[in-house]
């Protein structure tokens, strides 16, 4: 059992990806061109790029390939090597009207929105797409913002725009994570991020508003294994809507705070997001921020009627502004926790990068653990599986593991020691795969050790 080949190398892949495409477009002349993009795996950092604060993760060795060629009309035409996502096509237009939730097209025209809003005297080209990825669907592993992504680099080719010079990756990420918007996911941008910025080897420390990346080396002698919990963490419907709560919350957060910070420092304070806290004009420190929290939010969950009066505002109000449908508990929103996960997982993420630096893989393991424990008790985004699958890593020899992405199923990450992992897959399938009935040859597609690839980029790479 050990990890999938690095795809990006894989030219045979990419031949059979033309040919797949000379056969599902036997009419086009045009040359056949390919772009990639990888997926992701999330070390550190959960559900706080949407708070504007730091996350740590790093890009895996599956990736989507898309080979495409211009059209001379306006029609977007879409193939899928897989199965499970049915041939489809739509006109590109200024405003392009969604298809029902859940339909793969969706990605595709997100991105391709955002690129026209971007760049309004394109000329809505028309492309032949057929895609080809590897990534695992609803896994916390973002397909999702990969396929937007390597629908946009085919999109700007065949508009004549070249990616690193009419538009910088930089400026691409930030506009694809609003883009994306558009599918229903109130995201925030850690995915495009990586995605399109991330390298072979390294993690990258990612600031947002504005974006920033610094790359970070790996352990020489870790590895970080990804392993599936087998359920599945699908956003579409109630997954959409449980995924969307922390967004609304931290908003809601958000608001409480500023509230407080207007009477504690300056009553014209304007807080955006959970994240200006650090930023000027307040500048708080880590210490001062848990103060200023601590003083509006108590243990209590809050009630509809607390925030009432403490905003004074309707409670019509409070859902129109910022919950939403978001489902108020009856024992009230527990506002201190969710706000004491994002407080520690951002210093976890500072402390993570600087034992990435040090080479301290076992401090690193330890935030990993400590930050799965917060996001299952603080932010409630683990589930049973997830919880016994990062447990039972951790009996196995992992430094320490979390849940990886949104949460609510989906993968998990461990860190283990290089010399270990043979012995650390075995022990992981014995415990968690073979009592569900998975096959041992069938193990190494949901239990690998993560080869971080390039950043999103046209095959062959200029950029590798
Ligand atoms: P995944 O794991 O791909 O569902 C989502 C968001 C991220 C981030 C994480 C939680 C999108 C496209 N991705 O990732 O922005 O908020 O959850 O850390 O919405």
């Amino acid at each position: 059992m050990g990890s999938v080949p690095n795809p990006n190398h894989c030219v045979s892949r990419i031949d059979n990806l033309i040919e797949k495409f000379a056969e599902a477009f036997p009419e086009v002349s045009h040359p056949i061109r390919v772009c990639r993009a990888p997926g992701r795996i999330n070390l550190l950092g959960e559900h706080l790029d949407y708070n504007g604060l730091p996350v740590l993760p790093t890009t895996i060795q599956h990736d989507i390939c898309i080979a495409f060629t211009p059209r001379d009309d306006h029609v977007i035409r879409l193939k899928n090597a897989d199965p499970r996502f049915s041939e489809t096509a739509f006109t590109n237009t200024e405003d392009i009207p969604p298809s029902e939730t859940g339909a793969w097209e969706n990605y595709c025209k997100a991105a391709i929105q955002a690129l026209n809003r971007r760049f309004p005297s394109s000329a809505y080209r028309g492309m032949n797409l057929y895609v080809d990825g590897n990534i695992p669907t609803a896994a916390g592993l973002s397909s999702s913002s990969a396929f937007v992504v390597a629908c946009a680099l085919a999109y700007l080719a065949v508009s004549e725009l070249e990616l690193d010079k009419d538009i910088s990756r930089i400026e691409l990420a930030t506009l694809l994570a609003e883009g994306e918007h558009y599918v229903g996911t109130r995201g925030g941008g850690m995915d495009q991020a990586i995605i399109l910025l991330g390298a072979q080897n390294c993690a990258c420390k990612i600031d947002f508003f504005p974006l920033r990346t610094e790359r970070v080396p790996l352990f020489e002698d870790h590895v970080f294994v990804a392993a599936h919990s087998l359920v599945k963490a699908d956003k579409t419907g109630s997954a959409l809507q449980r995924y969307n709560a922390g967004p609304a919350t931290c908003r809601l957060l958000t608001a409480l705070i500023e509230h407080a910070a207007r009477q504690a420092f300056d009553d014209e304070i304007e807080l955006e997001r959970l994240g200006d806290l650090w930023q000027g004009p307040l500048f708080l420190t880590h210490e001062e921020a848990e103060a200023l929290v601590r003083s509006v939010l108590s243990e209590k969950p809050f009630s509809m009627d607390e925030l009432s009066r403490f905003l004074n505002l309707s409670p019509q109000a409070i859902r129109e502004k910022w919950l939403g449908a978001l489902e108020m508990p009856p024992e009230g929103l527990p506002l201190h926790r969710r706000a004491r996960h994002v407080l520690t997982e951002f210093h976890r993420v500072e402390r993570g990068r600087d034992f990435l630096l040090a080479k301290d893989a076992a401090a690193f393991g330890e935030l990993m653990s400590a930050s799965h424990r917060s996001c299952a008790s603080d932010y409630e985004v683990s589930c049973p599986e997830l919880d016994e699958l990062t447990e039972i890593a951790r009996q196995a020899g992992a430094l320490g593991s979390r849940m990886t992405g949104a949460g609510f199923g989906g993968y998990t990450v461990s860190l283990v020691p290089q010399a270990a992992l043979l012995q650390f897959l075995q022990r992981v399938y014995e415990e968690y795969y073979r009592p569900r009935g998975m096959p041992p040859d069938e193990a190494h597609n949901v239990l690998w050790a993560a080869a971080p690839s390039s950043g999103a980029g046209y095959t062959p790479s200029p950029f590798s």
